[in-house]
Order: structure tokens, then C-alpha cells, then sequence
């Protein structure tokens, strides 16, 4: 359901769920399930859950909808789709999904065979993806930590990621605390001490969007202090001496200011230590992605780990398996064409164009074309699972963007903030409802688990099926990736068919490490490349450059009288994901409403107790949360729950402007180079005592 991968027993009596239970012997989780696992029932039965789809009667965004069947709406859409295409060209549509489910790459080939160059996904330039894309240029392949060999890692480096509430990228949380139990050291950078944090040896309390000058910082040790693995360097790596010659100012006497932390006690120590304990595991998460220039900062941490020799080695961090036989997505004429009309594509290389790893449009430029018609007009939209007024910064021009279309269909388990705009609500259904192959974790895929429909649930039916039947109206070319057939043909490689990868449950690759022995790295010189030619055209250097972000105390002097507090937004909680989750009456009680984390001495200079209402104010907006006083904080980081909405609030917005993190946030340039990314986390705020009673604003 998440980005998961806990095998799971589900019980079924007369064609209903009636019990949830970890699979003991299942390969990542081994029995443990999370809360979220554990409110499956609720979301399935939900009373509110949309059971078929859903036509708009009134004015957009009314919340007046009449029952449809399905031929009725989508005979509607694709004649509508038509219609659109016909008079504007194949441009005028859009499609929008939310991070990485069992749809997602059926999303973008349905786009390739429709035409449609323009996806969007929170993803491609705030999470995941610009470690993928940045790996892929360097070493050929995504590396993921050794989590099933039988070698455990020496060293384990979070950075900027809280892997075991988070469990992200298919690889889970369960697997991710086994690793920092067993390893010797553990280290983790981050401005709070997250549950993570509290599992480990070292805590780096980071000062917010500085990790690239940290990282440089630990190159710089462990070049000058010849810490490196110097044999795998002379014989797998490029440039290295380039590479070391542009990271000589980078001490860690200039870190030290910039980052907030201590030279000699934290930077060179936590560097020393990573270096010589190995094998190490880096473990990156989404933070490095959400303040700003992620292109830097993953190519950094990226050489981090290729100097240390800690690649494809037992307990490392190591290339997968590949076992699954997936359906090409880029390639093809039809793929190529559509790179010189996507959105942003042309401005960053690495988010929509030729090098990108799974080629999106700019989001911030796609609202910003359904709302001028410029470069070309953008009159439908279609989402496949993404609460789009939770998930962008700017909202309110969001919701500008999205009313200003012809055409807006929506895909969900709920009447969503976003879905209440749409033209039609189309009933999604939910992973007990859906059989399909998991491949774990992400783009390695080692481990393929098979994911059963053991429920129907009212008319829902899986996006891929959608997409096909929409496929087959429009009459091009596309076939879900779920269907029978499909996930036979997807099974190949490992000889099994998916009734008997049903019966197993899971299949695991055996482990294989050192691949570059036989046959080079999967990159043009074959070797681990430091500094690609194609980085070369990005950035002005030879190395990773670390630049203020454009909103702090230090780049904007102007404004931090005013605005003092650095904010970051979106560090997970257990019990949501994303935006999900505040209707089940078991995750809401868990974590009623939404909080922001303030230090205690902040919160004393502002007045501000423990349980009161502040409200948070930044150049972009403001939001209102809980107080949640904690020492486990940087003294001048405030950090804001995301995702809020709150569904019982009876009216269509359903209370989504009142504690929105994305108020907050800034959609606007400058971008990262490569990527297109904005900022989520380190900007300047304030805090300010509330004195209502409820953080529910009714409407605005
Ligand atoms: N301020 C701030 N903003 C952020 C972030 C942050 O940290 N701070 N994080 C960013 C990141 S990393 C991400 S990934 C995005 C998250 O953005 P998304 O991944 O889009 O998450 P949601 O906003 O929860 O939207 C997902 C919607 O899809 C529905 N859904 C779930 N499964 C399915 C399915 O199989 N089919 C369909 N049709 N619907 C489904 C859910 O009910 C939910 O309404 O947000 C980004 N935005
Ligand atoms: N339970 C749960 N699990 C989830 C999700 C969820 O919503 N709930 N969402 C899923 C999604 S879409 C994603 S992308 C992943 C994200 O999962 P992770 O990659 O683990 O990212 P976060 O939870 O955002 O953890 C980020 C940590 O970064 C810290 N941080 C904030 N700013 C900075 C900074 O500037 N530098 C550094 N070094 N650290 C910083 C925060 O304090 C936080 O502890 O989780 C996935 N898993
Ligand atoms: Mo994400």
C-alpha cells in the first residue's frame, strides 16, 4: 500500500476482509506490520470510500456528484479526451500520480502511447529520482543496502532520511532497523533526532539544506587523510585526481560554520569512521532532495561511497538483481519525439529530458501552462492517486491550474480536497483488491513478491485496468502491466508463472557482488565515473559545489529579523503516508491532528506551551499546527507535519487551507540545474501563538 513490501495473510470470510496478519517468514518484514498495514480493514470498508464512479452535477468543486456507471464515464472521458486531442493536439492532456504504486510506470507508457508529454509526479525532482538519475550516471545502476546477504555492514550512514518509520523505496523499515542493530558504528545526519537518530552511535544535528558542504567536508577527510580504498580507486574509478584536486578547500574548518556542526569532534570523526568501517552502508533519504539542489548534493554522497570501495561488495551498498522482466517505458520513436515538447525538459536534462531516468515535466511550469495557455494549452488533466492541493507547494495556484482545465478526473480511494474539483472521481481500488507483481526494494529488485486480489470492493477497479479501457476507447496501443499475461511475461526470469509465484508467495534472487568484475560498470568508460560528461554540461565544475539556499539567515540577512526560525516540512510519521490515512479511526486517534515540532527554548521565547496552537508564517503563507515541544530538535528548526486535510470537515475542501504545509512551501525559481527541484525544507519562518480553540477552519 505504501511504498511496502510486508508479506502479508490476509483472511477473507464470504468474499470480505476479516483479519490482517504479518507473514512470519516473509522476507523484509518477517511477521511486523505497521500501524498502516494494520488499518487495512478500515480502509477498505470505509464508509466514505468512493465505490463507483462519480459524475459532477454542479459548479466545479460544489460537491454535488451522481453514481455512474462505468462505461457511461468513460465513454464520457474518452470521448472528451478526444475531443481535446483533436482540436489542441495530443499536449493539451496531462497526467498526474502520486509516488511510486503499482501503476506507476502504466502511467507513463500510457502517456508514450497516447502522445502525452507531460506527467507529473512529486517524485521527479523531490524524491528519489535524482538519487536514481545521479547514480545511474555514475556508476551505471542504483545501489541499495546489502539488506538480505548474510555479511553484515561495519558502518551505517543515514543521511537525511529516517529509514525505519519510513521504510521508503521498497526496501522497509523493519529490514532497515535490523541493519543498524548489527552494525558497529551508525551515524546519522539530521537536524532532529529522529527515531532513527535514537538508534545510533553518532547524531549530526545538520543545519537544514547544508549537506552538500558536509559532504564535500567527508570527501575532503578522506581524500587528504588517504582513507579511501586506494585499489578499487586506481582500478574502477575515473578522474579521481581531478575529482580530489576540486575538493581540496573543502575542509572541515570550512564546513564546520556553514553546516552548524563541530570540525573536528563531528565532521572529520563521523568521516573517519565511515571510511575505515567497512563494509559501510550510505543510506540517503528524500531530505538531500527537498532543499533545493539535489544534483549537488547526491553527486557528492554518491562519490562517497565509490571511494570507499563500499560498492557491490557483501554488506554494502550493492546493485540488485533486475529479476523482474519489466515493460520498456522510454524507448521507442514515439518516447523520443516527445522530449522536445515536454514541459521542462529542455531546462532540466535530468527531470524530463534524454538523461533522465523516468522523464516528467516541471510540475511548477505545467500549472503554470493550464493557467497562461503558454507555451501550449493544457486542458485536461487526469491523476492517478495524488492529492495534488496537499503535494505541491502553492496551492492556491494549484487549485487555480486544476480549475482552470475542461477536463479533470481524479483517481482515488476518496472524496480527496483535489478529487472534490474533479469533473469525475473514478473508484480506485485499494492493494488487497489488486493482483500484480512487487519488485523490492525499488529498482534494484531482488526480491519479487506477488500481490493477490482477494477482494472486490464495490465497482473499484486498479488504475491499470482504467488506463486500458481508456486505451481501448481511444484506440492506441497500451496494455496494463497487470494483466495475466503480463505478469507471466514479467515473471520470465525467474522461470516461474505468477499462479506459482502465488503459491510461493515471494521469490529472491540469490545474491551476487563484485558484477563489475565480469562486466564493468554500466557506464560509458565502464568504470565508476566522478565526474560524467554529461555532469560536465550541468554544472560551470569538476566537482559538486555547495550554494546557500536562497532563503536563510545567512543568503537572506534581510528577512531573518523578521523570520529567525528555518523550517522543514514532511519528515514522515508512523501512522499516515503522505496525505493518507486521517479518515481511519485508528491511525486518527494515534496522531489526531497535525504538529510542529519547536525546541523548548524556542517555544519559550515565543511563549508558546506544549498542546498550544501556533500558527507558522512564511515569505510563501501560513499554516496553523499543534505544539510539540521536544528537545530532539535543533533550537532554531521548526519541522511541520505535511499531507493535512481533515475529512470530516463537511465541505469540499474539507478544511485542506488550514494546516497544509504546502502554504508554506515555495514553488518558485531558482530550480536545481538538472532537476527542476524547489524547496520543501529550509526556509525562513516564524512562529506565532494561536489562541482558537480548534485548528478546523470550516472554509475559507
Ligand atoms: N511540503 C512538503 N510537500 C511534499 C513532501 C514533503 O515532504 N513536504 N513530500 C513530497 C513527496 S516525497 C511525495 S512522494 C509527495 C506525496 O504525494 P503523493 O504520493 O501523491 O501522496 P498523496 O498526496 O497522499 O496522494 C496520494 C493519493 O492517492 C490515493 N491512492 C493511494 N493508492 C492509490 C492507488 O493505488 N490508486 C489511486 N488511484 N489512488 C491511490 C490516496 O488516497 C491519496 O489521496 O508529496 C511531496 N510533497
Ligand atoms: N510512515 C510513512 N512512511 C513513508 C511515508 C509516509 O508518509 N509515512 N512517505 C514515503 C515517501 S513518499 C517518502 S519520499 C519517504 C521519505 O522517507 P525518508 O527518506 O526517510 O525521509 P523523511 O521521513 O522525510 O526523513 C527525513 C529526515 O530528514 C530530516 N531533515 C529535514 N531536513 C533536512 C536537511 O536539510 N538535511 C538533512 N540531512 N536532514 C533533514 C528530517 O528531520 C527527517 O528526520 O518515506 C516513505 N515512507
Ligand atoms: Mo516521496
Amino acid at each position: 500500500m505504501c511504498h511496502g513490501g510486508c508479506g502479508a495473510w490476509l483472511h477473507v470470510k464470504n468474499g470480505r476482509l476479516t483479519a490482517i496478519e504479518g507473514h512470519p517468514d516473509a522476507p523484509f518484514n518477517r511477521g511486523a506490520l505497521c500501524p498502516k498495514g494494520r488499518a487495512t480493514l478500515e480502509l477498505v470498508d470505509h464508509p466514505d470510500r468512493v465505490r463507483s464512479p462519480l459524475r459532477r452535477t454542479g459548479t466545479r468543486g460544489g460537491g454535488s456528484w451522481q453514481q455512474v456507471s462505468w462505461e457511461v464515464a468513460l465513454d464520457d472521458i474518452a470521448g472528451r479526451l478526444n475531443d481535446l486531442m483533436n482540436r489542441f493536439g495530443p499536449e493539451t492532456v496531462a497526467f498526474g500520480q502520486g509516488t511510486g504504486r503499482h501503476h506507476y510506470l502504466d502511467v507513463l507508457r500510457f502517456a508514450n502511447a497516447l502522445g502525452v508529454p507531460n506527467v507529473i509526479e512529486p517524485g521527479g525532482a523531490q524524491c528519489f529520482l535524482p538519487r536514481v538519475t545521479v547514480s545511474k550516471h555514475m556508476y551505471g545502476d542504483f545501489p541499495t543496502a546489502d539488506y538480505l546477504g548474510d555479511t553484515p555492514p561495519a558502518c551505517v550512514l543515514v543521511w537525511g532520511g529516517n529509514p525505519v518509520v519510513t521504510g521508503p523505496d521498497g526496501k522497509v523499515l523493519f529490514a532497515a532497523a535490523r541493519l543498524l542493530k548489527c552494525a558497529d558504528v551508525t551515524i546519522v545526519v539530521d537536524p532532529c533526532r529522529s527515531e532513527t537518530a535514537r538508534h545510533c552511535t553518532l547524531h549530526l544535528p545538520i543545519r537544514p539544506g547544508t549537506d552538500a558542504a558536509l559532504a564535500l567536508a567527508f570527501l575532503n577527510v578522506i581524500i587528504k587523510e588517504s582513507l579511501y580504498d586506494a585499489d578499487f580507486v586506481q582500478h574502477w574509478v575515473t578522474d579521481f585526481d581531478e575529482f580530489s584536486q576540486g575538493i581540496e578547500p573543502f575542509t572541515p574548518e570550512w564546513a564546520a560554520p556553514i553546516t552548524g556542526l563541530d570540525a573536528e569532534v563531528q565532521i572529520r570523526r563521523a568521516a573517519q569512521l565511515y571510511a575505515t568501517h567497512r563494509p559501510g552502508v550510505l543510506d540517503w533519504g528524500m531530505a538531500i532532495e527537498q532543499t533545493g539542489r539535489p544534483f549537488d548534493t547526491c553527486w557528492a554522497l554518491a562519490a562517497l561511497r565509490a571511494i570507499t570501495g563500499n560498492l557491490d561488495i557483501p554488506g554494502g551498498d550493492c546493485f540488485g538483481a533486475h529479476v523482474q522482466h519489466s515493460a520498456p517505458v522510454n524507448r521507442g520513436a514515439a518516447a523520443e519525439a516527445l522530449i522536445e515538447k515536454r514541459l521542462g525538459g529542455d531546462r532540466f536534462p535530468f527531470l524530463g529530458g534524454r538523461q533522465a531516468h523516468i522523464r516528467l515535466a516541471h510540475a511548477p511550469s505545467l500549472f503554470q501552462a493550464m493557467l497562461t495557455g503558454k507555451p501550449y494549452l493544457v486542458r485536461a488533466f487526469l491523476v492517478f492517486g495524488n492529492n495534488t492541493l496537499t503535494a505541491y507547494p502553492n496551492p492556491n495556484r494549484v487549485q487555480e491550474a486544476l480549475l482552470s482545465t475542461d477536463l479533470l478526473v481524479v483517481s482515488d480511494f476518496f472524496r480527496t480536497p483535489t478529487a472534490e474539483l474533479a469533473d469525475y472521481i473514478l473508484p480506485a481500488a485499494a492493494w488487497p483488491e489488486v493482483d500484480d507483481v512487487v519488485a523490492l526494494p525499488y529498482i534494484a529488485e531482488n526480491v519479487l513478491q506477488a500481490q493477490q486480489q482477494v477482494i472486490q470492493t464495490g465497482d473499484c477497479r486498479c488504475d491499470e485496468w482504467i488506463m486500458g479501457e481508456l486505451a481501448r476507447l481511444l484506440q492506441v496501443d497500451f496494455i496494463p502491466s497487470n494483466r495475466p499475461d503480463q505478469l507471466d511475461h514479467r515473471l520470465q526470469r525467474t522461470g516461474l508463472t505468477f499462479a506459482e509465484l502465488c503459491e510461493r508467495g515471494w521469490y529472491i534472487a540469490p545474491s551476487q557482488y563484485r558484477k563489475y568484475e565480469n562486466r564493468g560498470f554500466r557506464t560509458p568508460s565502464r568504470k565508476v565515473e566522478l565526474i560524467p560528461a554529461v555532469f560536465r554540461q550541468i554544472s560551470s565544475r569538476s566537482v559538486p559545489m555547495y550554494q546557500e539556499p536562497p532563503e536563510t539567515p545567512v543568503s537572506r540577512p534581510d528577512q531573518a529579523a523578521e523570520f529567525p526560525l528555518i523550517l522543514i516540512t514532511g519528515a514522515r510519521r508512523m501512522h499516515y503516508f503522505c496525505s493518507e490515512g486521517r479518515a481511519l479511526p485508528s491511525l486518527r486517534r494515534a496522531r489526531p491532528e497535525p504538529c510542529a515540532e519547536i525546541h523548548p527554548a524556542t517555544a519559550a521565547a515565543y511563549g508558546v506551551g506544549e498542546g498550544a496552537m501556533v500558527r507558522v508564517v512564511t515569505l510563501h503563507g501560513e499554516a496553523i499546527f499543534r505544539a510539540a515541544i521536544t528537545e530532539a530538535i535543533r533550537s532554531d528548526v521548526v519541522s511541520v507535519d505535511f499531507g493535512w486535510w481533515f475529512p470530516e470537515v463537511p465541505t469540499p475542501d474539507h478544511g485542506v487551507w488550514t494546516s497544509n504545509a504546502n502554504l508554506l512551501t515555495d514553488s518558485e525559481a531558482p530550480y536545481d540545474p538538472a532537476f527542476g527541484s524547489y524547496r520543501l525544507r529550509g526556509l525562513l519562518c516564524r512562529i506565532e501563538r494561536v489562541d482558537e480553540k480548534s485548528p478546523k477552519k470550516e472554509s475559507e
